[in-house]
């Protein structure tokens, strides 16, 4: 079963789906199912196990959909030597990514009215390309894809993202295009990081770490609109919380709601989980993500576009002012400003400082923030170390 067909959500275990489309229903049955799963997936009715040996700790990983929190479970896993399974898979969801993503921009350019030029073929060679069909993304597609990625109206549509929802990594699946129809293809680590999979129900991982006697059990679930109600089913017995936030996300929409940004949202789904009575005592990892895209998305734009930090005021805002990054009026040919790390960090002190400011229930220290790209092992391996090594202490069960 392919990430091309349509599955039912499996029972006890993961179902996660390529990126839908908000412009066409097709997209959200197909379902890659449990099997994108490593080994180590458990049924979550074990989730509170004690062998003797130690505690078998669970943790709960929350956040809005697309914040990362598959992402960062697959670079623990590979931290643990699990193995991933299904390499296949991953195949048929970077093609359907990559098609998808191309496939949004064109619409969207369409929407807008700009000419592909001597492109119009290849841009209908998109429009018409049926996600469900694996075996339709061959070199004719590659071609269109590669072609209009270098399309003045693609660069356009591109330049204007914030305004339509967008995979975030589609340049990464459009600079790999080439190699997904390539005779032996093998997902690379980096692919398998970067391809996108809706997590749709509950997945959950054994991990037993090799520097104390715990084990931990990590539960992820989807974290769009409609996954959330199902949050509860996994409440009872967490030990601790991992909740994920896009950095980024102040400059997104939001996938189930064109009006509203990704950013408020996520900040208001913090404030509801930090300050739910269940949770008051609850040790909080709160793991503000995708910090590697800050540095384009500062560039282009202040903090202060988003509501939610309106009053962020940035001492690196260019003299000549922000381009203008939405409209008619967008320059595609200027060179993009990239913004500095001291940029950078000032603006994850203020989120990290508006994040804290939302914690009204429990005490304040039970709620630790860290910058991070999950994408990044380096950068996540030592979120994992230190969470690994003051939990059991904060639990009290050392
Ligand atoms: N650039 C960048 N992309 C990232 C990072 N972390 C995750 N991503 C990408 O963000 C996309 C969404 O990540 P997921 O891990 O699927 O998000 P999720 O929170 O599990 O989403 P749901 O399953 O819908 O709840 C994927 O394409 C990832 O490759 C990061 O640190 N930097
Ligand atoms: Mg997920």
């Amino acid at each position: 079963m392919g990430c091309f067909q349509s599955k039912p959500a499996a029972a006890a275990g993961a179902a996660e789906t390529c990126a839908p489309n908000p412009t066409s229903p097709t997209y959200a049955n197909a379902t890659v199912g449990g099997s994108l799963g490593a080994p180590g997936a458990l049924s979550a009715t074990s989730a509170s196990a004690d062998d003797g040996h130690g505690e078998t700790i669970k943790i709960l990983l929350l956040g809005p959909g697309e914040s990362g929190k598959s992402t960062l479970l697959r670079q623990i896993e590979i931290m643990h030597d699990i193995p991933t399974s299904d390499l296949k898979l991953y195949r048929t969801c970077l093609k359907r990514n990559c098609a998808q993503s191309m496939q949004v921009l064109v619409e969207q350019a369409t929407l807008w009215g700009y000419d592909f030029g001597e492109d119009e073929k290849h841009a209908e060679i998109v429009a018409n390309f049926d996600l469900s069909n694996e075996t339709a993304f061959d070199r004719t597609m590659v071609t269109a894809i590669q072609s209009l990625w270098d399309n003045p109206a693609i660069k356009k549509a591109f330049a204007r993202r914030s305004e339509f929802w967008l995979l975030e990594a589609a340049p990464y699946y459009f600079s790999i295009a080439e190699n997904l129809i390539s005779p032996g293809y093998k997902p690379t680590e980096m692919d398998i990081i970067m391809t996108r999979v809706v997590t749709t129900g509950i997945t959950t991982r054994l991990l037993d770490t090799k520097h104390d006697h715990n084990k931990y059990i990590l539960v992820d679930v989807g974290g769009q609109r409609n996954e959330r109600r199902k949050w509860a089913k996994s409440f009872e017995g967490v030990r601790a919380i991992i909740f994920v936030i896009n950095m980024a996300d102040y400059t997104n929409i939001l996938y189930e709601d064109a009006t509203v940004n990704r950013m408020v949202e996520a900040l208001k789904l913090f404030s509801t989980t930090v300050n739910t009575p269940m949770f008051e005592d609850t040790p909080f990892y709160v793991v503000l993500n995708k910090r590697d895209l800050l540095e384009t998305s500062l560039g282009e734009r202040p903090l202060s576009v988003c509501e939610s930090f309106a009053d962020y005021v940035s001492p690196f805002a260019p003299a000549e002012g922000y381009p203008s990054m939405s409209g008619e009026d967008i320059d595609i040919d200027r060179e993009p400003r990239m913004a500095s790390p001291q940029e950078v960090d000032h603006a994850v002190e203020y989120i990290k400082g508006k994040v804290l400011s939302l914690v009204h229930s429990g005490p304040l220290e039970r709620v630790e923030v860290f910058a991070l790209s999950s994408m990044r092992r380096a950068e996540v391996q030592p979120f994992w170390n230190e969470l690994t090594d003051t939990l059991p202490s904060r639990l009290q069960l050392n």
